[in-house]
């Protein structure tokens, strides 16, 4: 029986998800493969909402996203030995906003890459990033954001890193974020998605 994404992330009962890794796994697709066939199936449900797919929908794909991570996860992470760290990043979702598939997904990609990744997990105030940059001597600092609303924010907390004289590098993105906002807010990079992520943080280190 082969489900496609849109079945798998809108079953309640959250069977189908695991099916569709598996078929897919088996099949020969790699994770990253996965996730973004995933990522695609989520955006669908996005453009379809208060028409076709309402807030229960968002919220059962979002459950459902979250399952198909924590399998695809280990495939993606080969531990990366603590002296090989290339970098390390502070990344949260901004104040206001509780969207994190995408935060996470790029988290296991930066990981997995070889960066030094701590997630302070969603709805982040600015004082929450500062704390967390100067304590882990952060060199990047991401914050990801969904909502038009909510991404305003990131202008708050990048004025308050540059008042306060704070040095890391402030990479964004997130549905709600484009590369002129990016730019417009004054970050230092954009990823557009979590491979544009690493190699965007990558960039930044030299
Ligand atoms: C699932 C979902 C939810 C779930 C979230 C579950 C979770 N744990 O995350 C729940 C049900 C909680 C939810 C709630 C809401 N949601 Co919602 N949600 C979605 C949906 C369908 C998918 C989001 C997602 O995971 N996408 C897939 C990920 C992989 O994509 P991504 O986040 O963009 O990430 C990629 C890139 O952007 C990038 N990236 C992400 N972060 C970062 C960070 C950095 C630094 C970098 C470099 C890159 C990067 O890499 C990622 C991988 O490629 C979207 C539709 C959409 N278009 O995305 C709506 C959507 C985001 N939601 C929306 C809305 C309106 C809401 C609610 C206000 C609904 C309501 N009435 O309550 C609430 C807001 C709650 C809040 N305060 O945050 C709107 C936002 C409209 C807008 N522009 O403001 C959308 C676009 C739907 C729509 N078309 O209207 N939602």
């Amino acid at each position: 029986m082969e489900y496609t994404i849109i079945d798998a992330l809108l079953d309640v009962r959250k069977k189908k998800i695991e099916a569709f890794c598996e078929e897919r796994l088996n099949s020969g697709m790699v994770a990253y493969e996965i996730i973004d066939e995933m990522t695609k199936g989520l955006r669908e449900i996005g453009e379809g909402y208060k028409e076709l797919y309402f807030d229960a929908e968002l919220m059962v794909s979002g459950w459902n996203a979250k399952k198909a991570l924590q399998i695809l996860k280990p495939l993606l992470q080969e531990e990366v030995e603590v002296n090989d760290r290339i970098g390390k990043v502070v990344i949260g979702t901004v104040k206001g906003d509780v969207h994190d598939i995408g935060k996470e997904i790029v988290n296991i990609m930066l990981s997995s890459e070889g960066f030094e990744v701590i997630d302070l997990g969603t709805d982040v105030g600015k004082e929450n990033y500062a704390d967390a940059v100067r304590e882990a001597g952060a060199d990047i600092l991401a914050m990801s954001a969904l909502l038009t609303t909510t991404r305003e924010y990131m202008a708050e907390v990048i004025e308050y890193f540059r008042a306060g004289n704070q040095e890391v590098k402030i990479m964004v993105g997130g549905g709600a974020v484009s590369a002129e906002y990016a730019n417009e807010i004054g970050a230092d990079a954009y990823g557009k998605d979590a491979v544009d992520a690493v190699r965007k943080a990558k960039e930044l280190l030299v």
